[in-house]
């Protein structure tokens, strides 16, 4: 670290400004005397991974001189694409903790059980490790998205049914945005709170407490408006009333997290809806949209498949996707409304 910088957060810690996410999540716990500490260590494994995915990501541009994708390593094998790695950052991260009882991820087909070396513990963690890659060749942001139930069976470790928990049962959920800085946003069920990586010295810090989705929210629409033919005729209506009479301004980044991200500061309605070619839409039940519904609902606002809550949905694999309507409240509402409507 530069001695400016050095100067600049040891003055702002001096001055007790600065709270880092392990002191966050440690008075936190203090609040729930019955805790054992499993959870606010899984949270701090979460961030750790945050941390080593943010260096690569931030690596990512400069792959072309150091050397291709497709080069073989020092080892003969083959470099891992980034969400290949990052699948297994958040892994190792947790698997040998003695906390996590099973997992499941984006990336791997089945779910992933603890090593038998290693101890099972309690929570099962479901993510999506980065979501929106097609974007990194671009140098658009990406993230990781997080999930934590309780085990529910009642075997030593998890099994698929563990997975497969409606979204209300969430016990926390949250997202890493790697975007112009790195962000760690999370809720427990009380709030939402975001850190923001000091990359000079490796540390999260609350930047952003108790979250809420703004009241009045700006009146901004986002969805991949290309496939406008391939959706239903309420869903048409519905987007041209907002463009239309609705007054609403458009944003789309094409990438889940930044998208979700931007919503929550600034309110606004992201779309995925089913259409003729994906009808159940494309996002994933477990990996995007629950998690994300739980966010969002934190923060003030509401998520919906366009019928009912996200949170409600028991899904029936792990691999699921449902059609996505989450922002600020009045706005999914009046989605919603459109689609009773019908045809
Ligand atoms: P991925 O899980 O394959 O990375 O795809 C998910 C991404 C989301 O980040 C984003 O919201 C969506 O795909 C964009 O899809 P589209 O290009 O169809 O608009
Ligand atoms: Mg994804």
């Amino acid at each position: 670290m530069t001695p400016p910088a050095l100067r600049e957060t040891l003055g702002a810690m001096l001055q007790s400004h600065v709270v880092t996410i392990s002191r966050f999540l440690v008075d936190q716990q203090r609040l729930h005397p019955e805790a054992t500490g499993a959870f606010t260590d899984l949270l701090g494994d979460i961030a750790l991974a945050a941390k080593v995915i943010s260096r690569e990501v931030n690596k990512a541009g400069l792959v072309d001189i150091l050397g291709s994708a497709d080069d073989e390593n020092v080892h003969g094998e083959e470099q891992q694409k980034l969400d290949v790695f990052a699948n297994q950052v958040v892994i190792r991260a947790l698997d040998h903790t003695g906390n996590v009882a099973c997992m499941a991820s984006e990336e791997s087909e089945e779910i992933i059980p603890i090593p038998a070396k290693f101890e099972a513990g309690e929570y099962v963690v479901i993510f999506d490790p980065l979501d929106g890659s097609s974007n990194i060749d671009v140098n658009v942001s990406i993230g990781t998205i997080f999930s934590f139930h309780r085990k529910q069976s009642e075997g030593e470790r998890g099994v698929l049914e563990d997975c497969l928990q409606p979204g209300y049962r969430q016990v926390a959920a949250g997202y890493v945005l790697y975007g112009s800085s790195t962000m760690l946003v999370y809720t427990s069920g009380a709030g939402v709170h975001g850190f923001t990586l000091d990359p000079s010295i490796g540390e999260f810090l609350l930047s952003h407490p108790h979250m809420r989705i703004p009241e009045p929210p700006s009146k901004v629409y986002s969805i991949n408006e290309a496939y406008y033919r391939r959706w239903s005729p309420a869903q048409q209506r519905l987007v041209s009333y907002l463009k239309g009479e609705g007054g609403f301004g458009s944003r789309y980044i094409g990438s889940f997290v930044a998208d979700i991200h931007r919503t929550l500061l600034q309110g606004g309605l992201f779309m995925y809806p089913a259409d003729n070619v994906n009808p159940k839409g494309k996002l994933r039940l477990l990996y995007e949209a629950a998690p994300m519904a739980m966010v969002v609902e934190q923060a003030g606002g509401k998520a919906s498949d366009g019928y009912r809550s996200l949170l409600e949905i028991v899904p029936g694999s792990l691999h699921e996707r449902t059609p996505l309507y989450m922002g600020s409240a009045e706005f999914v509402e009046l989605a919603e409304g459109y689609l009773a409507e019908g045809d």
